[in-house]
């Protein structure tokens, strides 16, 4: 299988061993400082168009839990805010922690959510495929979005249901924030969480990193990397 993940020997902090970008300039997450950020007129709204979206299959490929997309043609996509192009969505995941309000990849003035989920879509005007755009600086777009605990519903799969009520963003370039850590992503990062439940969160916190089958069973639990310095990169905001 993998050699990286998130624990002792094989997490966060080793992955520049195997992949040297890690130490690169445009690396994600990232700690958002709403006080730093620059209010840009330039960026227009966020335009989000999931209507006709298909659902392929979910799985647990080790590291989250994944949803994954017909992506063959322009049926579901996110264009606006920092985007000259539509981004096609391939698939979600989530990254999570183990209790509280730790779990998140973002931070925001170095606060933490319990999770956060991430929407990844790509260029498919620039590039041929999923994976050509994904090692190109303008290939991927990912939409991030705050989870935090309470007791409020959230039903369905249809990722619409998973958008909060408002649109307002954040937005930097960045990177994939977990191997190969490729400097493709143009980050945009929600201001307004979405609720879930306590028990939801403990349904993600039940999944496991190992495969059901082995012996030492691992929780998957604390699947994100912690913020990465910014460089001199300039975050905008929408609002
Ligand atoms: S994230 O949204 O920055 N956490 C992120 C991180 C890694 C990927 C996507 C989004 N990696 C992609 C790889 C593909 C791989 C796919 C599996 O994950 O680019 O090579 O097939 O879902
Ligand atoms: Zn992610």
């Amino acid at each position: 299988g993998h050699h990286w993940g998130y624990g002792k020997e094989d997490g966060p902090s080793s992955w520049y061993k195997n992949y040297p970008v890690a130490e690169g300039n445009r690396q994600s997450p990232i700690d958002i400082v709403p006080n730093e950020a620059s209010r840009d007129r330039d960026l227009g709204p966020l335009m989000i168009n999931y209507d006709h979206c298909t659902s392929i299959n979910i799985s647990n490929n080790g590291h989250s839990v994944v949803v994954e997309f017909n992506d063959s043609d322009d049926r579901s996509v996110i264009k606006g805010g920092p985007l000259d192009n539509p981004y096609r969505l391939k698939q979600f995941h989530f990254h999570w922690g183990g209790k509280g309000h730790e779990g998140s990849e973002h931070t925001v003035s170095g606060k933490g959510f319990a999770s956060e989920l991430h929407l990844v879509h790509w260029n498919a005007v620039k590039y041929k495929t999923y994976g050509e755009a994904s090692t190109a600086p303008d290939g991927l777009a990912v939409l991030g979005i705050f989870l935090e605990g309470s007791i409020t519903d959230f039903k369905g799969f249809n990722p619409k249901c998973l958008l909060p009520s408002s649109l307002h963003f954040w937005t930097y370039l960045g990177s994939l924030t977990t191997p190969p850590l490729h400097e493709s992503v143009i980050w945009i990062v929600l201001k307004e969480p979405i609720e879930v439940s306590e028990k939801q969160l403990g349904m993600l916190r039940m999944l496991l990193f190992t495969e059901e089958e082995d012996n030492q069973k691992m929780r998957m639990e604390n699947n994100f990397r912690p913020p990465q310095p910014l460089k001199g990169r300039r975050v905008r905001s929408s609002n």
